[in-house]
C-alpha cells in the first residue's frame, strides 16, 4: 500500500517538483489550521505536512480532522517523536535519523510507533531523514541529541543518502530544521541527488521562493516549507513559493 508516495512521485513527475507546507500544532491554533489549509489548497501546494517537535497542544487528530475536511490533498503526520499518530492522516513520514547515531531516533522510536500504524492502517513511508548544519542548534538537533552534518562534508552526506536507499528507504530528507539560519546548501542536494534514485525532500530554513527555486533547480525533488509562511504578513507567499517551485 503506498498511495501516498505514489501520488508524489506522480506529482514530481508531472510538476517537475512538489511543494510541502508544514502545519505545526502547536503554532497554529485550529482557527489559524483552517485558513491555512484552505489557502494553500488554492495556492496549488502538493500536500500537508503535520507535526511538531513536541506536540504541546494536544491538537494533532483536531488539526488533521480540520485540513481533511477543507482539502483532498494528502495529509501527512511529520512526526517528532512515536505518540505523534493521528488515525485521521493518510500517510506517516517514518523517519529514521540517519545522519545521528542516536539509537532511540534510529529504531528506538519506531518500534514504539509500529503496532499503532500498522493498527491504524496509516501509510508508512520510510524515510532516510538527515540533519545537516543549519548555523544554528534547533529543536531537532537538541530534541535528538545528535550532531548535524557539516555543510561542507558533503561526502557524508552522500553516503548517508545512499545507505538509506540501499536499505530500502522510499526517501531521503535532508533537513536543516525549522528556523534555521541557513537552509541545505545547493551544492550538497546537487551531490546527493546525483548518487540516489529515491525522490530527495529538502526543509529548513528556507525563507524566499527564489531559494526554493534554486533548491529545485539543484535537483530537489519536494520542498518544505514551515516558519515562514506562519506570519500572518508573510502568507501570501504561499502562492510564489508554490509557482517556484512548479516553474524551475
Ligand atoms: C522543518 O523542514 C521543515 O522540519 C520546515 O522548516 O520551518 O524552517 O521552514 P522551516
Amino acid at each position: 500500500m503506498s498511495f501516498v508516495v505514489d501520488h508524489l512521485i506522480k506529482i514530481k513527475e508531472e510538476k517537475g517538483a512538489g511543494y510541502l507546507v508544514l502545519i505545526d500544532p502547536d503554532k497554529q491554533d485550529l482557527s489559524q489550521s483552517t485558513d491555512f489549509a484552505a489557502r494553500a489548497d488554492k495556492a496549488g501546494v502538493d500536500a500537508f505536512l503535520v507535526g511538531s517537535s513536541f506536540m504541546m497542544s494536544d491538537q494533532l487528530d483536531e488539526v488533521v480532522k480540520t485540513i481533511r475536511g477543507i482539502s483532498k490533498l494528502p495529509t501527512i503526520i511529520f512526526p517528532g517523536a512515536s505518540s505523534h499518530i493521528s488515525p485521521y492522516a493518510d500517510a506517516i513520514l517514518f523517519l529514521s535519523l540517519i545522519s545521528g547515531r542516536n539509537p532511540e531516533f534510529l529504531i528506538g522510536e519506531h518500534i514504539k510507533a509500529a503496532p499503532v500504524i500498522k493498527r491504524h492502517g496509516i501509510e508508512a513511508i520510510p524515510t532516510g531523514y538527515m540533519l545537516i548544519d543549519g548555523g544554528c542548534c534547533t529543536s531537532v538537533q537538541f530534541i535528538s541529541a545528535t550532531m548535524p552534518i557539516p555543510r561542507d562534508k558533503v561526502d557524508i552526506a552522500i553516503a548517508h543518502a545512499v545507505a538509506a536507499e540501499l536499505l530500502g528507504m522510499k526517501m531521503v530528507y535532508l533537513e536543516c530544521g525549522s528556523g534555521a539560519k541557513r537552509s541545505v546548501p545547493d551544492e550538497m542536494i546537487r551531490a546527493v541527488k546525483s548518487h540516489i534514485e529515491i525522490p530527495l525532500i529538502v526543509g529548513g530554513g528556507i525563507r524566499k521562493p527564489e531559494e526554493a527555486a534554486a533548491k529545485v533547480k539543484a535537483g530537489a525533488d519536494f520542498i518544505v516549507t514551515g516558519n515562514i509562511l506562519e506570519k500572518e504578513s508573510e502568507l501570501k507567499l504561499i502562492q510564489e513559493f508554490s509557482e517556484a517551485v512548479h516553474n524551475t
